[in-house]
């Protein structure tokens, strides 16, 4: 059986990018596999970010997870901070990677590059995110496309420290979805959905009422040529649309494109099946949000469970660089 570990950070409200290229595997990869899953609220940090919005939303990312459809019976959900070892494990792998390859992470020359009042976290927690997934041994990440660079450098730390220490890590593998691994802002399709760009009209929220998912997709950018083709490249408004039907219905785009000819049918009909893929998440939040002790309970045990793995993980590369253990 593999060990799939993957991650969401609590910096916002979720949205239809994170839905479809990252929990929609997760619930599926749940059946078949050992299956992690984690709030990765320290990643959170790196930007500013309020303590009592943290709180709440690392709560409700909890509570989404599990409205999405994954279960705590089968899988196991928990917070990033209530296991010890990430920090930890972060340190013995920031004295394996370099300045350079830490400078080469695209989101970072994004984000923060050249300023020096960027948070020394903004720069270093690909090598956090490292942390996260080698210390549950896992052989799989869902990922969306914009995390396949900090997997590569996942695996390189892995390898490295491997060769230099001896076998310690399991070397994962991304696992990007062939179709809507990259959801874009719908205001602004060369850039992508995502929670901390205030982009209101742009992204469509897992929480947003039926009448704002159509708002949103009838006034979603495309073209001016009205001409109806998958063009990814030439035409990314329309692609955003024809990817997220495909994805609703499992078609591919171009089959998608093949059944219309104007643009205002296809987003009308687009509109009525985002609602409909998202409507049994809202219908299982409405229920969670009135059970707190439910969500915190799912939080415990998952946090118990994933310390025993990532304490053992951590014992052996903290061991195997040469720190004196307590057993001496
Ligand atoms: N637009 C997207 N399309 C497809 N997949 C996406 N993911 C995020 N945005 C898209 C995937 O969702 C998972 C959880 O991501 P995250 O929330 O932890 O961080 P992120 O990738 O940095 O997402 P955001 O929304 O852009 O957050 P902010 O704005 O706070 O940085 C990941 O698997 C991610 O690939």
């Amino acid at each position: 059986m593999y060990r799939v570990f993957s991650g969401v950070k609590p910096s916002g409200d979720f949205h239809l990018g994170n839905y479809v290229g990252a929990f929609r595997q997760w619930v599926a990869d749940q059946r078949e596999h050992d299956a992690i899953y984690c709030v990765v609220d320290l990643h959170a940090l790196t930007e500013e970010i309020d303590p009592a919005y943290l709180r709440e939303k690392t709560y409700e990312a909890a509570v989404n997870l599990l409205s999405v459809g994954l279960d705590p019976e089968i899988c196991t959900i928990f917070a990033q901070s209530h296991v010890p070892e990430h920090p930890r494990l972060t340190w013995l792998l920031e004295c394996t990677a370099t300045m350079g390859e830490l400078r080469r992470m695209t989101q970072f020359k994004a984000k923060g590059y050249g300023q020096e009042t960027v948070r020394v976290g903004l720069f270093t927690y690909p090598v956090l995110m490292a942390a996260d997934i080698l210390l549950y041994e896992a052989d799989r990440v869902p990922v969306g496309d914009d995390q396949r660079q900090h997997l590569e450098l996942a695996r390189e730390l892995a390898q490295r420290f491997n060769s230099r220490y001896g076998q310690t890590f399991t070397v994962p593998q991304a696992a990007v979805p062939t179709v809507g691994a990259r959801v874009m802002d719908l205001q602004h399709p060369e850039r992508k959905m995502s929670k901390s760009v205030d982009s209101p009209l742009g992204t469509i929220y897992v929480a947003d009422e039926p009448a704002e998912i159509e708002r949103k997709v009838k006034k979603a950018v495309t073209d001016t040529d009205g001409e109806m083709r998958y063009a990814p490249e030439e035409k990314q408004g329309l692609a955003n649309l024809l990817e997220l039907m495909a994805v609703a219905t499992g078609e591919t785009p171009d089959e998608v494109a093949a059944r219309y000819t104007r643009y205002g049918d296809l987003k009308q009909e687009l509109a009525a099946a985002l609602v409909e893929l998202l409507r049994p998440m809202r219908e299982r939040r409405a229920e969670l949000v009135k059970d707190p002790a439910t969500v915190h309970q799912v939080l415990r045990a998952g946090a118990a469970r994933a310390h025993e793995i990532a304490a053992a993980t951590y014992e052996r590369a903290a061991a195997a660089v040469g720190l004196l253990g307590l057993g001496c």
